[in-house]
């Protein structure tokens, strides 16, 4: 099975999940996509299904392909938020931000009453970190910021090479209107303490660390599509 197909079947697993009538909460990625796709052809048999998308492209995508959408205002208690990520941890510890939306992927699966993770089984590590961590920040101030990141990180042992995200030359800039930094910090120990040492940042707004928010993952392999829970 090639690295789509594995997509596809994780995608299918959850879509398992998926019941008449639920306030659902749609991730970004090519794994999140492949759910979509799949989603809309459920739509399209009847399903009655309410989407919040957390990002501009994934909310293109829905409307392209007819999935209805809502928004946090509206539909401010999601029943079931269904997303990718770049790591996964025994304890479903995520890091979530390669595709830049973690914000909104934040604020949607923290709204949800329970986040399921898609993802093929390259995804999954004992300890997070070997993805270098998203760390969404505010434009003012990058520079006081960068370093305040540099020293919190160094308190806790950690530290690596800290790069400002960019594209066609600029820094590349997320829905939110932020700027990313990416922190090659390498095994990240004790991931709720830099979880904490990062939110006490002015200039960070939020970071790809996702704990206690996946309830379960749908990790598909050649061998197979399994379910891995805490
Ligand atoms: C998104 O899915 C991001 O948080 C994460 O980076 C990405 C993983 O993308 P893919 O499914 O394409 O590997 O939720």
């Amino acid at each position: 099975m090639d690295a789509r197909q594995l997509k596809i079947e994780a995608a299918r697993e959850a879509l398992g999940h998926v019941e008449d009538g639920m306030k659902l909460g749609i991730g970004t990625g090519s794994t999140a996509e492949e759910f979509v796709r799949l989603l809309a052809v459920k739509v399209g048999e009847g399903l009655s299904i309410i989407g919040v998308p957390t990002s501009e492209r994934t909310a293109a995508l829905c409307t392209e392909l007819g999935v209805p959408l809502s928004t946090l205002d509206e539909t401010p208690r999601l029943d079931l938020t269904i997303d990718g990520a770049d790591e996964i941890d025994p304890h479903l510890g995520l890091i979530k931000g390669g595709g830049g939306a973690l914000l909104r992927e934040k604020i949607v699966a923290a709204a949800s009453s329970k986040m399921i993770v898609i993802a093929d089984a390259s995804k999954l590590v004992d300890t997070l970190g070997r993805f270098p961590l998203p760390i969404e920040v505010n434009p003012f101030g990058l520079g006081a910021t960068r370093a305040a990141i540099e020293d919190a990180a160094a308190r806790l042992g950690l530290k690596g090479e800290l790069t400002l995200r960019m594209t066609n030359d600029a820094p590349f800039v997320t829905d939110g209107g932020h700027f990313i930094i990416d922190a090659s910090f390498g095994r990240i120990p004790d991931t709720r303490a830099l979880s904490d040492a990062l939110h006490a940042i002015p200039g960070v707004v939020e970071h790809g660390l996702f704990l206690g928010l996946a309830k379960a993952a749908i990790v598909a392999e050649a061998g197979g599509v399994r379910t891995v829970r805490p």
